[in-house]
């Protein structure tokens, strides 16, 4: 459902956001940037800058265009305070933001221009709506008075509008300079209530220029705590506190709850599992840390499964449902818990001063539970040793990436055999450190996401995965990288084809083999043309000694290509039967 369609609405106050920077709201001119202390002539572009560096954005991700190029003026002027990193095509600018808001948990900014510009980024913008990531997408108009009228105008749409109210939850058109802060400031507060994800401003392209004087743009009032529903929460604290086989599920609503979900399942003694979007809320070093097959298991013995920002996809779709297990549901949106069907609980909201509250309130219900420790130990190892046999090859390149990557440097996984096998064996240690596409799994995402991962994380080093296939779809963007000074690994696992399609054409289809091989450039000196450092590696004891290199250089990106013949399956791994009485479709 939409939250909102504020086209002609302009609120002025906003949600939380991140520290605001003093100069951006104290009444001085930030860099060209007239910033109000009281009403001043500004222009559309200065009012919208403004308000976004008032919100606490220091980048925008954009490609230009003559729809923007007041805006971009504008961006010119304010760069000391907000900066720009275009891209090479609208979708590498709209993944980078992606990448920056699931890694930093900020609002992340791009720009681009109408129809072909919008259309170019709508893949990255349905995957930061399928990952709930906080992702302002700024895009120009044509003249104002002609919209609707298909007068031919350049990049001209039928009903722009209406396509991306498809796409997010929140749009507006800034229609003149006085409304602009506002609908900053109720597309960032849209974009971090209730489910998060991303929000859409539109401008014309002759309203970008338009002067008018503009009320004092207000820094995001800090929001006090939300209200708990202590009944709801107790219920669940005495559910899973008599629980015998607890089980706990987290997604991507998870993440800024480690600590909490980490304590939770400590108490009751559960195991945690993670598939996609939720690997890293409890280190995988726990033994009580789980992914996929042992999550299965739990999931066939539990008798209370408490799911934390997760739309349970797979163990309701695919495991099953019977009256012996209770389902508990944390979610940020109110209309989540009950789509699959009414949980025996809900909890709407935050999830960390949720569970923090339910750790409160679970001693007093919370029975006896002798240590899981040393069971789960032995069953994780047993589950490894299972996965080395089917899985080898993939985990003994997942092994090197481990290992060279330190704590908590991040990996970007890609709809690939390495990445399918990442999901189940790569051990993650923090939140945020393991970035997924979640149920969309839209190929060809991995690589510019990861470019705005480094870009918004240059502490860490941050290392792409990518098949041949899903890398070519974003590889221009390489010039992005040594443009910008991206120091990002990317490592691409060469098979000649769409691998995973290839495999099941051959399984299922009679080996009747179409459009799956893939004609390669030589990965390497495609690398170097742009400038990149760039090499290749044949065995995992190659790769480690390949991204030792690449981790030590902080200027540039490195790509390193390893090649690889057909990898066995992990679809055994993934694709788990029903365990519990009937399924719902
Ligand atoms: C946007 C998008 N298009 C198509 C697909 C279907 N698809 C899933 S995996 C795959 C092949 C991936 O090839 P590659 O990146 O080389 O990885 P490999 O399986 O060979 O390791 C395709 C085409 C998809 N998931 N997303
Ligand atoms: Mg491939």
């Amino acid at each position: 459902m939409l939250k909102a369609h504020a086209q002609m609405t302009a609120a002025t106050t906003s949600g939380p956001q991140t520290a605001v920077p003093k100069a951006a709201v104290a009444g001085v001119a930030v860099a060209g940037v007239a910033v109000a202390g009281a009403a001043v002539p500004m222009t559309t572009a200065q009012a919208t800058v403004a308000a976004l560096i008032a919100h606490g954005l220091d980048t925008i991700y954009a490609l230009p265009g003559v729809h923007n190029d007041v805006l971009f003026d504008t961006l010119f002027k304010a760069a000391d305070r907000i900066r720009t990193v275009h891209s090479r095509h609208e979708q590498g600018a709209a993944y980078m933001a992606l990448g920056a808001a699931l890694a930093t948990g900020r609002t992340q900014a791009y720009c681009v221009v109408p129809g072909p510009g919008l259309l170019n980024s709508s893949a990255a913008l349905l995957t930061a709506y399928g990952t709930n990531a906080p992702v302002l997408a700024l895009i120009g108009h044509i003249p104002q008075a002609a919209i609707g009228r298909m007068l031919g105008h350049l990049h001209e749409i039928r009903d722009q509008a209406g396509i991306i109210e498809r796409l997010v939850d929140h749009y507006a058109r800034i229609q003149t300079p006085a409304q602009a802060p506002g609908l900053v400031a109720a597309a960032i507060a849209s974009m971090r209530s209730g489910r998060p994800g991303p929000a859409a401003l539109e401008c014309a392209i002759d309203v970008w220029g338009t002067r008018a004087p503009v009320p004092p743009i207000a820094p995001p009032a800090p929001s006090g705590p939300a209200p708990l529903d202590e009944d709801a929460i107790s219920s669940a604290a005495k559910r899973l506190g008599g629980a015998a086989r607890p089980l706990i599920v987290v997604g991507g609503g998870a993440q800024d709850a480690a600590a909490e979900v980490t304590e939770l399942s400590r108490l009751l003694q559960a195991p945690v599992l993670a598939f996609r979007r939720g690997r890293g809320v409890l280190d995988a070093r726990d033994p009580l840390s789980v992914t996929l097959p042992l999550g299965h298991e739990e999931w066939a013995k539990a008798d209370v499964v408490l799911g934390i920002g997760t739309h349970l996809h797979n163990p309701l779709n695919q495991w099953g449902l019977d009256d012996d297990l209770a389902v508990i549901r944390l979610d940020a949106d109110p209309e989540e818990p009950a789509r699959f069907q009414p949980p025996a609980v809900a909890l709407v909201g935050d999830a960390k001063p949720i569970l923090r509250r339910l750790i409160d309130l679970l001693p007093p219900h919370n029975q006896a539970r002798p240590s899981r420790r040393e069971e789960m130990a032995g069953r994780q190892a047993g589950f490894r040793q299972e996965l080395l046999t089917r899985l080898g090859p993939q985990l003994g390149f997942l092994d090197v990436i481990r290992a060279a990557l330190p704590e908590d440097g991040i990996l970007v996984e890609e709809v690939t055999q390495i990445g399918f096998a990442a999901r189940l064996a790569y051990p993650v240690y923090r939140p945020r450190s393991y970035i997924s596409p979640g149920y969309q799994d839209n190929l060809g995402w991995g690589f510019a996401t990861a470019l705005g991962v480094q870009d918004a994380r240059r502490d860490v080093p941050v290392l792409a995965i990518s098949g041949d296939g899903g890398f070519m779809f974003t590889a221009g963007e390489l010039a992005t990288a040594i443009r910008h000074r991206i120091p990002l690994t990317t490592v691409v696992f060469a098979d000649g084809a769409f691998g995973n399609v290839r495999r099941i054409q051959e399984e299922r289809y009679g080996n009747r083999l179409i459009a799956c091989d893939l004609a390669n450039p030589d990965f390497v000196r495609f690398a170097e043309s742009f400038g990149a450092a760039a090499e290749r590696a044949r065995t995992p004891p190659e790769l480690a000694a390949a991204l030792a290199r690449a981790f030590k250089r902080r200027d540039g990106p490195t790509v390193i290509e390893v090649p690889v013949g057909p990898l066995p399956s992990p679809w055994e791994f993934l694709r788990l039967p029903r365990v519990r009485g009937r399924s719902r479709p």
